[in-house]
């Protein structure tokens, strides 16, 4: 069902302003699609660059089809690799993350350094050659505190989003930021669901009543497009502007990422049960009521950046209908936990809100499981940034398969 002219069908049939067809949200052959034509493409999140604090400081993940090492190198350089030996192929690092001076293989201890070089390999006779069998590099950027790594030969161009993020997020100081806490779950659907409920708040009041305490239901502030459609969000990025900290809607022409900083209800500052801030206001702050700058980037992240916490979203697939997600919450460095911040103060609301979320994925994945879905129409008003990622995502799929033959390194 999915070659690519089948494919090429089902993209051009779909209509705008309406979901997808179900097999783009159950079909094997459309997630490879997917993987080949997207997540093989453009850039993907990887970590925040507070997990990878010093020399040695090491993450992995699965990336579709691809184990990606991301590695600070001892000249402090943040590199990506494919997690995959040059001997026989197993892979390097087998643990989430953690810190190493060397990176040995585990099946016969072919060790490599932090940038990728060989550097030892046991009894491989007087003619093998250690430089050409170094790790392979994957791209690796960042941009706003986020390393990003993009398995594409070719990546795309990354300087409008580097320029951007790191100004908008300088103020947050992201490189003085530290991991207070992370979370992993996996959602039962597909990732495009997961990224779906993300871009629209229609479903907030009837699901999140820890975040609504503080976040504002308001599609205007939020949705696809500029902000100031809001009196509120107008003024908002006003009075943050005059202070000096970045706010106003920024995103290029096809919207594949976003950064606005909107208000949060009342005088609330922080994503808390009270509103009131759950850890020391972040030193390149103004004032603590500064809202949250809202930033996205498609296909694999959303986040939010508050005056005194950070909060990163990593979206990553993991079959036709499952993905993971992993929160990260990240406060300034000297903030000690205990003094300074009740860990369970700063991570109750969203750990809450991702599992109201992680249900309604579930619930919307098994209703497009049955024979009986057919595509619905979105709401114009508030369902704006869905229609805007779903249009981006069939844009997308259809430049992958009339583009060139797939650039993925091999
Ligand atoms: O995380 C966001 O971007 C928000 C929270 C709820 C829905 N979404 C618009
Ligand atoms: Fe890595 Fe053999 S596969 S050392
Ligand atoms: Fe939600």
């Amino acid at each position: 069902m999915t070659d690519q002219g089948n494919l090429r069908s089902l993209l051009q049939a779909q209509l705008s302003g309406q979901s997808l067809a179900r097999p783009f949200y159950t079909d094997p052959g459309l997630y490879q699609a997917d993987l080949d034509n997207i997540w093989y493409r453009e850039w993907i999140f990887a970590a925040p660059l507070a997990e990878l604090p010093k020399a040695g400081s090491y993450v992995t993940f699965q990336l579709g089809g691809y184990p990606v090492l991301v590695v600070r190198g001892g000249d402090g350089e943040i590199r990506a690799f494919h997690n995959t030996c040059r001997h026989r192929g197993s892979r390097i690092c087998p643990k989430e993350s953690g810190q190493a001076t060397k990176l040995v293989c585990p099946y016969h201890q072919w060790t490599y350094d932090t940038n990728g070089q060989l550097l030892w390999a046991r009894d491989m006779g007087p003619d093998f050659d250690m430089s050409s069998h170094g790790l392979q590099p994957v791209h690796c950027a960042s941009a706003g505190g986020m390393v990003y790594v993009c398995v594409a030969r070719n990546a795309p161009d990354f300087a409008p989003l580097r320029e951007a993020a790191d100004r908008y997020a300088a103020p947050h100081r992201p490189d003085e930021l530290k991991v207070a806490h992370q979370s992993r779950i996996i959602e039962r659907g597909n990732w495009k669901l997961v990224m779906e409920n993300n871009r629209e708040c229609y479903h907030c009041a009837g699901s999140h009543p820890g975040l609504c305490r503080t976040f504002l239901d308001d599609p205007d502030l939020f949705g696809s497009g500029d902000s100031q459609g809001s009196a509120l969000g107008a003024a908002h990025v006003e009075r943050c502007e005059a202070a000096g900290l970045p706010s106003r809607y920024l995103a290029p022409e096809d919207e594949l990422w976003r950064l606005v900083r909107i208000p949060l209800v009342g005088e609330t500052v922080s994503y808390t049960m009270d509103g009131k801030p759950a850890a020391p206001l972040l030193p390149g702050m103004p004032f603590a009521n500064a809202g949250t700058l809202l930033f996205y980037h498609y296909p694999n992240t959303w986040n939010h950046y508050l005056s005194d916490h950070v909060l990163n979203f990593r979206v990553m697939p993991v079959s036709a209908t499952e993905t993971e997600v992993t929160t990260s919450w990240l406060v300034h460095k000297d903030a000690v936990e205990g003094r300074d911040y009740d860990l369970t103060r700063l991570t109750e609301v969203w750990i809450a809100t991702n599992d109201e979320d992680r249900r309604v994925v579930q619930e919307n994945q098994l209703g497009i499981n049955s024979p009986a879905y057919m595509p619905g129409p979105y709401s114009q008003r508030q369902e704006g940034g869905v229609i805007q990622f779903v249009d981006w995502y069939v844009r997308s799929m259809l430049r992958g398969i009339s583009g060139p033959a797939r650039v993925a390194a091999e």
